[in-house]
């Protein structure tokens, strides 16, 4: 954690970060940030107030017009490099970072977070220096004809706000390609994982990015850094990665100034599970995409379809894997699932607990609060949960929950499967587990989402269009469709 400690506090303060200073919040206003393991204070955030957001957009402002816009291509992705590299030296820092503020297990933030924090500058780097111009010949009366040639610019101050399940990664996925496309950002990370981002601004200013580039301002949505963020006249574009009601509040709060979004929502994804896939990889993958990070993963899986045939031996699979995930604390390498990130969350997704009993569900496994010794009584913990039997129409199975949990399902035809994963009115990722090839890309082509795995889960290549259809989002980010939202297209016509 981006620790200050000030001479008469016990717990570290977590600063802004604007125009390449950490800085308190005029106000003196700082919020809780809470361990989720065992609720333990970690630190003061200071909670950034309509000056602090207003500071870091004109320092945005000033550095885009200033040293950054100055730039060439070149030297601007040799900085985004020396960026990757410099999370990469201090590694064990973001780890630890972003271990404390979320609770999940060290070995998941080893191998998933904290690498892709440093990717994402990387790949974003390598694809701006790769795209592709366009150009055409027009034929003109006179014969003499004309050229047209479309260049890129970046589209401005960009608003970067993010969610708490995957921090680093998913602020980074949005900071990486606007920074590699020439843009400044304002970045409003979580109320609930202030540090690693925070952390951020010391790798910028230790590599050379000029001041002002990246800022950072704490606090929460409504009536907070979020909302005056989003509600700041001097910001070009607000990319967000959260809930799809949040989602709605931003497309009003720019709606008066027709600021373009473009956003990562919610998801209640299905998994279809064909009687003929590879049974062990079906159960190691639907494992994986139900309870990895503690269920908090937008492109998770909370509805499972299983064909008849195998639908026993899939549910009791299944359990022997929830139950083998034993809850701890992050750093011990026998902890298998993390807590949930608040008592707030653990609340909600208990809620839907206790609904799925009401709706007549059969519990397969799970279903309450583990019991945990000592001070990890005082976590955010929950049971891995299965169940059965629930209607379709049960809020349990309609619902985004973001916890370890899922509904399973069996089905009989694969229009039934297919009929089944699309009955919702979200659309971010669908997993198909068959050994049929056929199969597999005659259901991909009728499945309504952006992401479609065929055989695996969260298998990311950086180049390919990321995105949901229906309530799950808005455009498309990855690769060169990254360069669309990050940057404005203006042709020239040339009469010869
Ligand atoms: P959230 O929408 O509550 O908060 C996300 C961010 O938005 C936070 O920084 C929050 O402070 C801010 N915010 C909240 N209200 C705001 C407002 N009115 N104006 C401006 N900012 C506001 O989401 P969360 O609880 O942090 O994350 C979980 C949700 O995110 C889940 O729904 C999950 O599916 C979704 N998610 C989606 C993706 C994706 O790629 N589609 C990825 C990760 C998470
Ligand atoms: O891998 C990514 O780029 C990405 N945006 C993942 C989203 C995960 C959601 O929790």
């Amino acid at each position: 954690m981006s620790q200050v400690l000030m001479p008469s506090q016990k717990v570290a303060t977590i600063f802004n970060f604007i125009g390449g200073e950490f800085v308190a919040a005029t106000s003196g206003k700082t919020f809780d940030k809470r361990s989720p393991v065992d609720g333990r204070l970690l630190g003061l955030v200071s909670e950034a107030g309509e000056a602090e957001v207003d500071r870091a957009v004109n320092a945005a402002r000033a550095a885009l017009t200033g040293p950054w816009g100055a730039l060439e291509m070149a030297e601007r992705t040799e900085l985004l490099y020396a960026v990757a590299s410099e999370i990469n030296r201090r590694f064990d820092a973001f780890l630890q970072a972003e271990v404390a503020d979320t609770g999940k297990p060290a070995s998941l933030a080893r191998h998933i977070d904290i690498p892709r924090g440093a990717a994402n500058f990387k790949i974003f780097a390598d694809v701006v220096k790769n795209v592709p111009g366009e150009f055409f010949r027009t034929d003109t009366p006179d014969r003499q004809g004309a050229i047209n040639y479309a260049i890129r610019v970046p589209k401005g101050v960009i608003a970067v706000i993010a969610p708490w399940n995957l921090p680093l990664l998913l602020m980074t996925w949005k900071v990486g390609p606007a920074l590699a496309c020439g843009n400044t950002v304002v970045v409003k990370p979580s109320e609930e994982t202030p540090s690693t981002a925070t952390l951020l601004g010391e790798v910028m200013t230790a590599v050379g990015v000029p001041k002002g580039v990246y800022n950072v301002i704490h606090g929460f949505g409504p009536g907070s850094a979020g909302e005056l963020l989003t509600r700041h006249p001097g910001i070009d574009a607000v990319t967000f990665t959260g809930e799809t009601r949040t989602g709605a509040a931003i497309m009003k709060a720019v709606a008066d100034r027709v600021r373009p979004v473009s956003f990562e929502l919610g998801g209640k994804n299905a998994g279809i599970v064909f009687a003929d896939c590879d049974f062990d990889a079906a159960v190691e993958g639907m494992g994986r995409a139900v309870f990895a990070n503690c269920g908090q993963v937008c492109l998770g899986t909370e509805r499972v379809y299983v064909e008849r045939p195998l639908f026993e031996r899939f549910v009791a699979a299944l359990k022997a894997k929830a139950e083998s995930l034993k809850p701890g604390r992050p750093e011990d390498a026998k902890t298998g699932l993390g807590p949930l990130i608040s008592q707030e969350h653990r609340t909600k997704v208990l809620s839907y607990y206790e609904q799925a009993r009401k709706d007549g569900a059969t519990v397969v496994t799970g279903g309450g609060i583990p019991k945990m010794e000592g001070e990890l009584a005082r976590g955010c913990w929950v049971e891995p949960t299965i169940w059965t039997g629930l209607p379709e129409s049960s809020a349990v199975v309609r619902e985004e929950i973001f916890g370890p949990c899922c509904h399973l399902r069996p089905f009989d035809t694969e229009e039934e499967a297919v009929r089944l994963a699309n009955d919702t009115r979200y659309g971010l990722a669908t997993t198909i587990w068959t050994t049929k090839l056929a199969r597999a890309h005659r259901v991909a082509a009728k499945i309504e989402a952006g992401i479609i795995w065929v055989n695996c889960w969260f298998l990311r290549d950086l180049r390919t269009p990321f995105g949901g259809s229906k309530q799950s989002g808005i455009g498309r980010e990855g690769g060169v469709h990254s360069l669309e939202f990050y940057t404005e297209l203006r042709n020239v016509c040339v009469k010869l």
